[in-house]
């Protein structure tokens, strides 16, 4: 895979890069993504109908079993090429800020340090009514599980839509772009607002873009390098070519 030499020079003169990732860099570790049609008993249903308050509210045993599903299925699988090559970026520049747009928390699992999770994490839980966190350890045996403290129900901490993003989440992401050299958009469609807005703020705020991707999505008009490909296969490349003696 040949890289543009001035886009090795500017990753190796970076002091600060942003990773702002969604479900494709997750996609090789073998979570599908939200753009993947749905599977087995889950095939009739689309994603942002179960990933809504109202849906909860609807029929929260549906619900809760379709994050007991996905949780399921991220607990079987690990943290990939992708992943592991953005962590190690932290080793070879100052500051790598990951904004991800995923719940899996596999960023955390592949090393990286500094992780915003602009829509919350599945692997938490907190109650409805309450707001009692509830560690995924002590969860009650219902469906969906019990609040220990006021029996009300127990819900995933993600982000639904329709729901504002965690304010320290948003307003640390929107600081990390004031400061970033390079803003990578990896394995995203673009399509959930605000994160969509990222990289076109990112850009307007003078970063260097960089979309990786094997499809086109908006946002490549936005970016000033678009490097076509799967992210477990471009970012181990692309950080070889920049710097090779790491190997
Ligand atoms: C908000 C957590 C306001 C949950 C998620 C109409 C009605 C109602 C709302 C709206 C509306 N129109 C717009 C909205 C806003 C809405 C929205 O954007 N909707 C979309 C569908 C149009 N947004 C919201 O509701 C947000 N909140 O606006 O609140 C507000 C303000 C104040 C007060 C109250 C309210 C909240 C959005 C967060 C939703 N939660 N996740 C859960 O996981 O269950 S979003 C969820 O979907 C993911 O987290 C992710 O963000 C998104 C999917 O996007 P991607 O990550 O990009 O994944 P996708 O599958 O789309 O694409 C994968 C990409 O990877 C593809 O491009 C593919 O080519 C690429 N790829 C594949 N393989 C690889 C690869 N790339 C690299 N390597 C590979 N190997
Ligand atoms: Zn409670």
């Amino acid at each position: 895979m040949d890289f543009d030499p001035e886009l090795l020079d500017i990753l190796r003169n970076a002091r600060h890069i942003a990773a702002f990732t969604g479900a494709g860099v997750s996609a090789e570790s073998g979570i599908p993504t939200f753009r993947d049609a749905q599977t087995g008993l889950w095939a009739k249903y689309r994603a942002e109908d179960l990933a809504t308050p109202e849906a909860f509210r609807r029929d929260p045993v549906t619900v809760w079993n379709w994050y007991a599903w996905r949780r399921d299925l991220m607990r079987a699988v690990r943290p990939n090429p992708g992943h592991l090559a953005i962590a190690a970026m932290e080793r070879l520049v100052g500051r790598v800020t990951v904004i991800t747009q995923n719940v899996d928390g596999l960023h955390v699992q592949a090393g990286s340090s500094e992780v915003i999770e602009l829509h919350g994490n599945i692997w938490h839980n907190r109650c409805t009514d309450c707001a009692t966190s509830v560690p995924e350890s002590e969860l009650s045996a219902d469906t969906p599980p019990v609040c220990p403290h006021c029996k009300g129900k127990i819900r995933p901490g993600v982000v639904w839509f329709g729901e504002a993003l965690p304010t320290q989440a948003w307003t640390r992401a929107a600081e990390v772009l004031e400061t970033a050299d390079v803003f990578f958009c990896i394995g995203t469609s673009s399509l959930v607002e605000p994160a969509a807005s990222l990289p076109r703020y990112a850009r307007s705020c003078g970063r260097t873009v960089i979309q990786i991707n094997p499809e086109l999505t908006s946002h490549d008009e936005i970016a000033q390098y678009v490097l076509r490909g799967k992210a477990g296969e471009v970012l181990p490349a692309l950080l070889k070519a920049a710097w090779p003696q790491v190997g």
